[in-house]
């Protein structure tokens, strides 16, 4: 029969505990990012992994496990060579588990504690009357269960659990039922990735002529194959002979020896939940997501909300309104100041820098226009898109977890959005050398006019009054007063009008200045606020798809 334990291969407990690691970190990753109820399995995994690895590993806990009358009783009391487990012809017969420790009670009682096996429905298998016969079997605790097709609901609960427990499972059949559906599509065929640690044993053999025993056994383990069990040790026993059992002795003396059995079973507990989880880390990690035209659209939908159009168009106002207060013709420079600067309508700074807000204010403070009800959806649509395009080759719960991580802020946006522009540099704090020496030459032309226009109002007085005439110096044929005059007065036209144009040419530079300013201290809220949340979400599908390949191995 050794052949026949495809468990030969032994698991490392090191290597064990470092895959159980490795699902734990999965857990970690996907904690909140995907729903609880595809986690049940790893949880419970996790848990009960770690309990039976701190609890002692030199004993195997063995469950008979089968179909009510199928004898599990009678092979407990005959591997015990006692009647522990009553024996009943009024079925089922066994209520609640029974359990048989071979050897010292100490180690292997926390085990039943955690199996959940009454104290009062344990036996201790260790007699002076014995011998040597027993000490083979010494650390193996067998479990008899009830019967897991009962009319009593609660038998079957507590089958369930304790086949979620125990480290090796003998299936008991008998030559009537052995072909049942419910044995084999409810619990052997669950059982397939536990094939290292499952036995099967047609029991009641001696109810069978003695030539029917093999043909019976080889179409059970056609329906064993067919169940993905195939290679499971079969063993034909007779509960009611003395050396009816020989060969489930010998195996279950090698499986105690080897104290591989739990390990077994936990490896084969985590290939179960790899194979479960693995539809959650099918794709590859999207490299560079979202692309680069999906986030200029978000960072233009987000300039529009913020309203960089309008303040890049006050910016160009502003300059036109304080290039022309410094540099225009001095005498009407005054008007100019009694109209509104724009950037300071809407609270950005004015002229020397200063803003009509309390310092580091966090709340919204400029007066920039709220965005419009399609600026809004534009934002909406532009996330959306970021969300579709970073998650779309994402298995399904992940997809929705980045679609929630790209929302996650947009509460915060707008705040975050006036922020930006207020405490971007729109590059109008200073005023420009150009425009003082332009607003200084234009102040000597003025004032080259005022004197021309007083000295020539002097004279007419002097000769209203009949005092002498100013003996007034010519250039060429003009007067110098008449020249100072008209001139000063046609230069300060001419430079009007030729700062005029630059005036304008500059305001343009300076809105495209700003607005590139602004558009960048913009993308920085996006991608604070959508894309780092995004990409959060993306690493931790990162590293639950690493930890799950490394729970593979
Ligand atoms: N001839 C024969 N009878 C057996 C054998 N094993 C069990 N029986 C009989 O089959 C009947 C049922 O045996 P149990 O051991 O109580 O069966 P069980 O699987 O524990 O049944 P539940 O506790 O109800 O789940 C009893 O009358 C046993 O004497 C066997 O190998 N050969
Ligand atoms: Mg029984």
């Amino acid at each position: 029969m050794r052949e026949a334990f495809r468990g030969d291969q032994r698991v490392d407990a090191d290597a064990l505990v470092a895959r159980l690691d490795a699902v734990r970190r999965f857990l970690d990753a996907v904690d909140g990012e995907v729903p609880d109820s595809q986690l049940v399995g790893a949880h419970t995994l996790v848990e009960r992994a770690g309990t039976r690895l701190a609890l002692s590993r030199d004993h195997t806990v063995v469950a008979l496990a089968g179909a009510t009358g199928s004898g599990k009783s009678s092979l407990f009391n005959a591997l015990a060579r006692l009647e522990l487990s009553p024996v009943g012809v009024r079925r089922p017969t066994t209520g609640v588990a029974h359990a048989c420790v071979w050897g010292p009670l100490d180690g292997g009682n926390r085990l039943l504690d955690w199996v959940g096996v009454l104290p009062r429905h344990r036996f201790v298998r260790e007699s002076a009357l014995d011998g040597d016969d027993e000490t083979a079997l010494h650390g193996l605790i067998l479990l008899d269960l009830p019967d897991f097709d009962s009319v009593q609901r609660s038998h079957r609960l507590e089958v369930d659990r304790l086949l979620g427990l125990v480290d090796l499972v003998v299936w008991v059949v008998d030559p009537q039922k052995y072909a049942d559906r419910l044995i084999h599509t409810s619990y052997l065929r669950e059982f397939h990735r536990h094939r290292d640690v499952t036995l099967v044993v047609l029991n009641q053999a001696d109810r069978l002529p003695p030539a029917e025993v093999p043909r019976v056994l080889a179409d059970l383990r056609r329906l064993l194959d067919a169940d993905g069990l195939d290679g499971v040790p079969l063993l034909a026993t007779t509960a009611v002979q003395p050396t009816g059992m020989d060969g489930l002795r010998e195996a279950l003396e090698r499986t105690v020896a080897e104290r591989q059995a739990a390990l077994r079973r936990l490896a084969g507990d985590v290939d179960t939940v790899v194979d479960d989880l693995a539809e959650l880390v099918t794709a590859e990690v999207p490299r560079d997501l979202p692309d680069e035209t999906t986030v200029r659209s978000l960072d233009r939908a987000l300039a529009g909300a913020a309203g960089v159009p309008a303040v890049a168009a006050a910016v160009q106002g502003a300059y036109r309104h304080r290039a022309g207060a410094s540099t225009g013709w001095p005498l009407v420079r005054g008007w100019r100041k009694l109209r509104p600067d724009p950037l300071r309508r809407l609270h950005l700074p004015g002229p020397s820098g200063d803003v009509d807000r309390p310092e580091e204010s966090l709340v919204a403070a400029t007066s920039v226009p709220d965005p419009t009800v399609a600026q809004r959806s534009a934002v909406g649509l532009a996330i959306r898109a970021v969300a579709d395009r970073s998650g779309a080759a994402l298995p399904a719960p992940w997809q929705s977890a980045v679609t929630t991580a790209a929302r996650s802020r947009l509460n915060d946006l707008p705040d975050a959005l006036d922020r930006a522009v207020a405490g971007t540099d729109l590059g109008m704090d200073r005023r420009p050398l150009w425009w003082r020496l332009v607003g200084g030459l234009q102040w000597l032309l003025t004032l080259a006019a005022l004197a021309g226009l007083g000295w020539l109002l002097l004279g007419y007085a002097l000769r209203a009054l009949g005092l002498p005439a100013l003996d007034n110096p010519r250039v060429g044929e003009v007067p110098l007063p008449t020249l100072l005059l008209l001139g000063g007065l046609l230069a300060g036209l001419l430079v009007a009008a030729v700062t005029r144009p630059v005036v304008r040419w500059a305001a343009r530079r300076a809105r495209q200045r700003a607005e590139q300013r602004l558009t960048t201290a913009v993308a920085e809220v996006g991608d604070a606020y959508v894309l780092e949340p995004v990409r959060v979400v993306v690493g931790r599908y990162g590293r639950a798809r690493e930890a799950l390949r490394d729970a593979a191995r």
